[in-house]
């Protein structure tokens, strides 16, 4: 589902709740003033995957972090969370990154996952911009396993903090921004308790 509403671009899109051109972002449906901070910042809106405004920015720094993300994507759909995923790079588009991190709080996120691999940057790139929290994702990679992701990822200065999950941990990024966003929002903290149980019972 992710593949199909993304654009072809190489590394810029974005899947939200609509099509693409050569930007394409993947959400859960959103409201007109996130259709217009999107429009603003020429994020095609793409395909629906849950309903509501967007509470969950998803970034992954290239379309080939997209198999590794799915775990999230999947997850967040289960709990009926809805989320936008892009595809932007710190190093090969650093003003779309800045551009979607800095609007994020405007357009009604309360959590952003960010996932990429190697020298991965994105996350912290992302926290700087913005006051959300960011869980990153560290994507295993081919010549070092992905420690060179977990390293760049936990190893954020003071005062930039970025939450980490395992390597390729995509399903517990998305559950733990659920839980960040079920401190707030009874039915979400509902949500996990019941899988809570589910785990317990399996
Ligand atoms: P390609 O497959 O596109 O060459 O990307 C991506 O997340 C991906 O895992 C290889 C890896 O490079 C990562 N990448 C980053 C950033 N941008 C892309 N770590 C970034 O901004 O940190």
């Amino acid at each position: 589902m992710v593949e199909k509403t993304l654009g072809s671009s190489a590394d810029e899109s974005s899947a939200a709740g609509g099509s693409a051109a050569d930007e394409s972002s993947a959400a859960g449906g959103s409201s007109a003033a996130a259709e217009s901070a999107a429009a603003e910042l020429s994020f095609t809106q793409a395909s629906v995957t849950a309903e509501g405004t967007p509470l969950v920015g998803i970034i992954i720094g290239s379309k080939s972090d997209l198999e590794v993300i799915q775990g999230a994507c999947e997850q967040l759909a289960d709990f009926k969370v809805p989320y936008e995923l892009v595809v932007a790079s710190a190093h090969r588009n650093p003003e779309k990154v800045h551009a979607w991190s800095a609007s994020a709080v405007q357009r009604g996120f309360k959590v952003i996952i960010a996932a990429a691999g190697k020298a991965a940057h994105l996350a912290g790139v992302v926290a700087a911009f913005t006051p959300l929290p960011v869980i990153a994702v560290p994507i295993k990679t081919s010549d070092l396993g992905g420690l060179d992701s977990l390293l760049s990822m936990v190893q954020m200065p003071t005062g930039v903090p970025v939450a980490c999950v395992a390597i390729n941990g995509a399903r517990n990024a998305a559950i733990l921004a659920t839980q960040i966003i079920g401190t707030g929002d009874l039915n979400y903290q509902k949500t996990i308790s019941d899988y809570k149980h589910q785990l317990a019972n399996q």
